[in-house]
């Protein structure tokens, strides 16, 4: 059988994997012959020439070191102050500067340059996320052969915002080199149909650039979920009962509005706190019977637009409790530091309204999380961003527009307000959806997909499956 080669910015680290990305991933090379690819989160004088292989809790790991000018090109600069903010519609927070392009060209070559003599040739290659768009590209011009595929975790960007990023037909360009193309939901596709089907020729006239062939290039989407099932125990183990105890101590009887993100300017946190405060205004009645919990750790806290949004973020929370507040009432904790998963599980659980806002995300593992880990029996409802690729899996969630803070606070308050058995019976479709886009499942689709046949367990259980349903 074929082995996995995993491709991604960073490798996994020692320890519990933190996210369910991490451990869906973690099992799929616990299932098959193959290794990670990654850099090693080392900086280095100049780059080794050859990977480091090391074997971490059961992994085969294979590491590269970057140049501090590297990497901050590649990283900080055109993966996160362009094609993030872009990817996102955010270009008023683009920072454009034109030498980072080569950075981040030159990461990728040497990514290609270290990752070919570890490939054989039926080795399938999956490439992850926006740092990594040339890869493909880099070790065709090398001479692989493989199968490759790639999976962007973040939107498929509009035309306009795609023509605002420098050398983005060159990006396509890349992309065009994979085998197939996975994205979180329909919406991208739509946007990447868009762009191949009506391809504008690049911005200085003259020449007319070459139309990009994606004929070769199968796309789809492939929506990532969590493990539902597996949150739903991490709710009830000892170490989120703790949690969901330790809370219940502090809230007495207020009910508990939860939003967990990393602090990014994309996850709507500023916008989020200003709808509670028009909730808190126009329903005098629920002050002191309502709490709001925003667990934000910074992220990225290098790049200016971060600590801006951070610094937005207090604000407001500074203006609600000075607003708000009373000798013996809070109505915001803001916790700056990251949790647990078994601690978050306990979170979710106990909170009555899931408040995920985001103004634009992939899809938003926060959200399947919630569901996951609510009571059957007395579950919370779940406030959620149209603008996430969560939306389309979850259209029984309360769908927001979250640039509209009006609304956002009547979906609070019909959250607030809704009665047990219109709750169970969303957070059951929830579940029913959540479960069907389990994190596993979607790895091995991905895979299937991309190398058909090389899946020997999924087909299996395809092929079984069938039968069953012949018979
Ligand atoms: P992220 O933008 O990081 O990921 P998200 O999907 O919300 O966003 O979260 C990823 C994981 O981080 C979740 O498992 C969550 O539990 C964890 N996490 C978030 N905030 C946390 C906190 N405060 N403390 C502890 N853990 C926290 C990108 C895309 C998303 C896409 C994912 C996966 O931006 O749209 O869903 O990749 O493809």
């Amino acid at each position: 059988m074929s082995r996995i080669v995993i491709v991604s910015n960073r490798t996994p680290g020692k320890g519990p994997a933190a996210g369910g990305l991490a451990v869906a991933l973690r099992k799929v090379l616990g299932e098959r012959e193959g290794f990670w690819f990654g850099w090693s989160g080392k900086l280095a004088e100049a780059p080794p020439p050859e990977a480091r292989i090391e074997h971490i809790d059961g992994l085969s790991i294979a590491q590269i070191d970057l140049t501090r000018d590297d990497h901050h090109a590649y990283y900080a600069g055109f993966s996160n102050s362009i094609l993030w903010p872009s990817f996102h519609l955010r270009l008023d927070l683009a920072t454009i500067e034109g030498h980072w392009y080569e950075g981040y060209r030159s990461v990728n070559r040497q990514f290609a340059r270290s990752l070919l003599p570890l490939l054989r040739p039926d080795d399938i290659v999956w490439v992850h996320d926006y740092h990594l768009i040339p890869l493909a590209a880099e070790l065709r011009h090398l001479g692989a052969r493989n199968r490759i595929g790639f999976y962007l975790h973040i939107p498929f960007p509009t035309a306009d915002a795609l023509y605002a990023i420098p050398h983005h037909e060159e990006l396509m360009r890349d992309l065009s080199r994979y085998d197939l193309i996975g994205m979180q939901a329909k919406r991208d596709v739509a946007a990447f149909t868009e762009f191949a089907e009506h391809q504008m020729p690049s911005t200085f006239g003259g020449h007319r650039s070459r139309i990009i062939d994606f004929s070769r290039t199968e796309v789809d989407a492939f929506p990532i979920g969590s493990d539902p099932d597996a949150f739903a125990r991490l709710a009830v183990s000892p170490a989120g009962t703790k949690m969901i105890n330790r809370m219940k101590r502090s809230l007495g009887d207020q009910r508990l509005i939860l939003g967990v993100d990393r602090l990014d300017y994309s996850k709507g946190l500023p916008q989020r706190v200003e709808a509670y405060e028009k909730l808190l205004a126009n329903n005098a009645r629920l002050r002191r019977s309502v709490h709001l919990l925003q667990v934000a750790p910074p992220s990225r806290d290098g790049i200016k637009e971060y600590q801006e949004t951070s610094d937005a973020l207090d604000a407001i929370c500074g203006r609600v409790m000075g607003h708000f507040a009373e000798p013996d009432w809070q109505p915001l904790t803001y916790v700056k530091r990251a949790y647990g998963q078994p601690s978050l599980a306990g979170l979710y659980r106990l909170a009555r309204v899931g408040l995920v806002t985001p103004l634009r995300d992939g899809m938003n593992l926060v959200a399947h999380e919630y569901v996951g880990a609510q009571n059957p029996d007395d579950p919370g409802v779940l406030v959620l961003s149209r603008f996430a690729g969560a939306a389309e899996i979850f259209p029984e969630a309360l769908l927001v527009n979250p640039f509209d803070t009006d609304e956002t606070a009547e979906a609070l308050r019909l959250a607030l307000d809704m009665p047990l058995e219109e709750r169970k019976q969303r957070w059951q479709a929830l579940m029913q959806a959540a479960r069907r886009h389990n994190v596993d499942d979607w790895a091995m689709g991905f895979l299937d997909r991309l190398a058909p046949g090389a899946n020997a367990r999924t087909s299996t259980t395809r092929d079984i499956l069938y039968l069953a349903s012949v018979a």
